[in-house]
């Protein structure tokens, strides 16, 4: 067997001699080229479409709720950052068992590669809103990393550890501490008999091999990094840009002066929109271009009626300000924000579209299939419940749904606040569960009476004697009657409550806290203007929002 390398002829011996170390390599960067080589397809299919964001996604949907909240809970607002992070571990780990199987039978790595090329077909084909031509980036990338795969285990990029000589007897006993000779020659870096280079200037098929791995990994990454960023380029930021925004007939009334306490580590009455809370299920954020974008009202309506970006923006547009909540948001916690919408009310609209007697439910869709199922009676009830196309007198920031979203005063986003807006069905709360419901959480969601304790912060050292304790209060469409705050479980004192534009809002409370030395806590309650006060009893998020006091505790020197 001296002399020629195997090129190409995957001998048994040869084959399984690979080692295995070398096999997990190439199993590696053949995932690597896969997925590298997909993202520069996706610029042109859509960013979705890309393996590992569309398996993602499909996690994102599948994932068993209580699950998820576990991950909300380990990486906080980092959950999908936490999640891509961990498929491509998770991926990584099965390609160095792809690669180590190739090397013992081609055709069962093959047969590996294609399978995850299926899932992220599969994945692909799935999402909201996919065609045929999604699938493409997981072809492209299954079939190049098999490629990939073939040109380590049997093709020119192949090692094979020892000569393809007949199974010495060390190679069937364990190595032990004596390596047999092929691998102490390599170890030495020497050539081997049998594996002399073909012709000078031949680097040998273990440098051909570290070259192959850096090189198609170093193209996979620029693959893969430019596609996503030309992808990325490809957004629609030019177009919101382009977006003149009309002026509201009805222009939100003035923020009244001292809504803002300007107490520091206060939240601020208005939301800045780059610190706005998100919360959505997109691994990648909708690009949605205005010009193709369209509304359909349909489903239990005598009139569907179908608009564009253009038809809305020429409608009369009213600006409002409105809290918006999260149900996730625990008690003390941020997933919440104040913004000044410009939209259309969507109670005309609805009006236009005349609603069948029994449609109870308007169900939001998004262009990335996400649901809310809104009450008519909510939307027609004469408050203002809009189809928004500004925020804070900008265009909708991409994040929060632009070109257009819903929102709607007093109730929960995840059961009104549609970002990426493109239908809203009507139907029946009983012929459609919205994403969330079959999710664990509630059909009918109005936000919570809460309030929240922004400064002093928990743990705080604070100095004897007058202490500003402030914070926020919420019960939207209800309004705030009264903010109490006690201090070690003693008689509840009422706080100062700040004006606010209208009930849609949270407002802003201060009290005056003679501190007296040693360790303190800080409690705070509100009532709303039905005259409910907040229960104290501690509940979670699920299904329908946190209730509890936020306690905060201090020490004063
Ligand atoms: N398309 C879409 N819209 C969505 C969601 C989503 O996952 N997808 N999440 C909702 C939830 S749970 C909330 S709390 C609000 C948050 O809106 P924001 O990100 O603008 O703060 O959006 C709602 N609208
Ligand atoms: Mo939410």
């Amino acid at each position: 067997m001296a002399g020629g390398r195997p090129l190409g002829t995957p001998t048994l011996v040869g084959v399984s001699s690979m080692s295995r170390r070398r096999a997990a390599l190439a199993g590696v960067t053949a995932a690597a080229v896969a997925i590298g080589s997909a993202e520069p397809v996706a610029v042109l299919t859509g960013p979705r479409s890309a393996p590992l964001i569309a398996v993602g996604g499909l996690v994102v949907d599948l994932v068993p709720e209580p699950l998820k909240q576990f991950a909300i809970a380990l990486f906080g607002r980092y959950d999908k950052i936490a999640l891509l992070v961990g498929t491509a571990l998770l991926l990584a780990a099965f390609a160095a068992l792809l690669g180590v199987l190739a090397a013992r039978r081609l055709w069962a790595g093959s047969a590996g590669i294609a399978g995850f090329a299926a899932l992220g077909v599969a994945a692909a084909l799935t999402r909201a809103g996919a065609d045929a031509a999604d699938a493409l980036p997981s072809l492209v990338g299954g079939g190049l990393g098999a490629l990939t795969l073939w040109a380590f285990v049997a093709g020119p990029l192949r090692v094979d550890p020892e000569p393809a000589a007949p199974a010495t007897p060390h190679r069937a006993t364990s190595p032990g501490p004596t390596p047999p000779p092929a691998v102490a020659a390599l170890a030495r870096e020497e050539p081997v008999a049998g594996w002399e280079p073909l012709e000078r200037g031949d680097p040998g098929p273990r440098r051909r091999f570290l070259r192959g791995v850096g090189l198609l990994a170093g193209t996979a990454a620029v693959a893969g990094l430019g596609g996503h960023w030309l992808a990325g380029r490809r957004g629609v930021s030019a177009a919101r840009q382009a977006v003149a925004l009309p002026t509201p007939v009805a222009p939100a009334p003035p923020v009244p002066a001292g809504a803002d306490l300007s107490v520091s580590r206060l939240a601020p009455y208005v939301t800045p929109n780059r610190e706005f809370y998100r919360i959505d299920t997109a691994l990648v954020v909708p690009q949605v271009d205005p010009a193709t974008w369209r509304l359909r009202i349909h489903g239990r309506v005598r009139k569907p009626i179908e608009l564009s970006f253009a038809d809305l923006l020429a409608r009369p547009m009213v600006e409002r300000y409105v809290t918006l909540a999260c149900v996730s948001n625990e008690v003390g916690g941020d997933l919440i924000g104040n913004a000044r919408w410009l939209g259309v009310p969507i109670k005309e609209l609805l009006d236009e579209a005349e609603p069948e007697e029994g449609a109870d439910q308007v169900v939001g869709r998004s262009v990335d299939g996400w649901t809310c199922g809104t009450p008519t009676a909510v939307l027609r009830d004469g408050r203002d419940a809009l189809l928004a196309v500004g925020m804070n007198g900008e265009p909708l920031p991409v994040e929060h749904g632009f070109p257009v979203r819903m929102v709607v005063p007093g109730l929960y986003g995840y059961v009104s606040a549609c970002k990426w807006v493109t239908e809203l069905e009507l139907t029946r709360f009983a012929d459609f569960d919205a994403y969330w419901v079959p999710r664990g959480w509630s059909a009918q969601a109005p936000v919570r009476t809460q309030s929240r304790i922004d400064t002093p912060r928990p743990r705080n050292r604070l100095t004897a004697g007058p202490v500003t304790v402030a914070g926020v209060a919420w019960a939207q469409h209800r309004g705030i009657r009264t903010v109490e705050v006690r201090v070690d479980g003693g008689p509840w004192q009422q706080a100062t409550l700040a004006p606010a534009v209208s009930v849609d809002t949270w407002v802003q409370w201060s009290w005056r806290w003679a501190a007296t030395p040693g360790e303190h806590t800080l409690q705070v309650r509100a009532t709303d203007a039905d005259g409910e006060t907040q229960p104290g009893e501690r509940r979670p998020v699920a299904p329908d929002g946190a209730t509890g006091w936020h306690t905060v505790r201090v020490a004063v020197g």
